[in-house]
């Protein structure tokens, strides 16, 4: 008895909050992410908590919000909170535009759970629908095979550092095999032996770890690579000997 009174006073709460979020990323190793909290009765809310790093330097400087709400970061406790201000998470309505950058990823562990308010005082607890718009390594939804016809051999060096003998190119063939479509395709230097470079990375000559963005051409010329679409990437290595070398790459992508 004791214990039934005790649940009902502590207020279990009819309302129910779909809160979702989506990452991508934001440049200089940072993600970005936009809350969008929906409310779907029949209690009007008026703040929506959720769950942050600590000692966040990226988010509070980048916060923004919609019209007639407020949020506010604590680094101590590691929360971002979504406020009514002139307007609150109203019954039946959807609020979005909640953004902000953070230097903690889709994988980190941050920005999973809520916990918010009702204007009744009844406190409603659940996971964050996160979407990830961060590219991951999807090698097991692609095939990635050279052209023979196209491979090249020169003593050409331009484009590449001092100190190289020769450049060697060739066109390699990203298929999806996957029945997921692809996006915001990458391609990273997982090997590369004899200090070769590859020349045609993002940012200029680069080693392993280096990123070329996939080419917008052929099926993915429309920025998505559909089941069994290809798109041909041009690849140029810097060669410090002309001999034998190992060259692996990761592929990444965004699958939906
Ligand atoms: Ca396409």
């Amino acid at each position: 008895m004791v214990m039934l009174c005790m649940l009902i006073s502590s207020g279990i709460a009819h309302a129910a909050l779909n809160v979702s979020a989506v990452v991508s990323p934001a440049g200089g190793g940072l993600f970005h992410y936009v809350f969008t909290i929906q409310n779907t009765g029949p209690d009007d809310v008026a703040i929506v908590s959720v769950d942050a790093p600590i000692n966040d330097t990226f988010i509070d400087p980048s916060l923004s919000f919609p019209a007639g709400f407020l949020a506010s970061y604590d680094p101590l406790l590691g929360f971002v909170d979504f406020l009514e201000d002139t307007d609150l998470f109203a019954s039946g309505t959807i609020v979005t535009g909640f953004a902000f950058d953070s230097a903690s990823g889709p994988t980190a562990g941050s920005f999973l759970e809520f916990e918010a308010l009702t204007v009744n005082g009844d406190k409603i607890t659940g996971n964050v629908t996160l979407v990830s718009e961060v590219p991951v390594v999807i090698n097991s939804s692609v095939t990635f095979v050279p052209l023979g016809a196209t491979l090249k051999t020169t003593a050409d060096t331009s484009g590449c550092p001092a100190g190289f003998v020769g450049k060697y190119s060739f066109d390699a063939r990203l298929t999806n095999k996957s029945n997921s479509q692809l996006s915001t395709l990458l391609v990273k230097v997982a090997i590369l032996s004899n200090g070769n470079l590859l020349q045609n990375a993002d940012g200029g000559p680069g080693g392993v770890g280096a990123v070329m963005t996939v080419p917008q051409k052929n099926g993915y010329s429309d920025g998505i690579l559909s089941n069994n679409e290809f798109v041909d990437v041009p690849f140029i290595i810097c060669l410090k000997l002309k001999t034998r070398f190992s060259f692996f790459v990761d592929v990444l992508g965004v699958a939906e």
